[in-house]
């Protein structure tokens, strides 16, 4: 008797449980929307930059360049760290767009809104401020 009682309680909150994870998922995603890069498994064709994080806590290049305007950037994981991608502008502010690639073959792109000037692009992981690598945007 007790267990049919427990049986008939148990699915509907199975049921609402699920719900409420999927409103949750929806939500964590619609919040990964603005500003923060998508990932997938390879480069698009179309990145205008494209930046690699290497063994040895590096990124492949010390400086890279870039047209200014609308710029579809690809960072993407070469090592066998995790990594990220932030753009510092030339006054020290970060720009919003996030790029995580926490596993060899990440790929994040994002489109980044660059006005002629310098920037650094850093890893703001503990331990990576050597990653750090200039970008001329022209
Ligand atoms: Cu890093």
């Amino acid at each position: 008797m007790f267990s049919e009682v427990i049986a008939y309680i148990i699915p509907p909150m199975r049921f609402r449980t699920i719900a409420v994870a999927g409103v949750a998922g929806i939500l964590t995603l619609s919040a990964c929307g603005a500003g923060s890069g998508s990932s997938s498994e390879t480069v698009p064709a179309d990145a205008a930059l494209v930046v690699a994080a290497i063994e040895g806590i590096n990124w492949d290049e010390t400086e890279y360049a870039t047209t200014g305007g609308s710029v579809k950037v690809a960072a993407t994981n070469k090592s066998s760290l995790p990594h990220n991608l932030r753009l510092v502008d030339s006054t020290g502010a970060q720009l919003p767009n996030t790029f995580d690639i926490p596993s060899r073959g990440d790929v994040a792109v994002d489109t980044v809104t660059l006005a002629p000037g310098t920037y650094t692009l850093i890893c703001t992981i503990a331990g990576h401020n050597n990653m750090r690598a200039t970008l001329t945007v022209s």
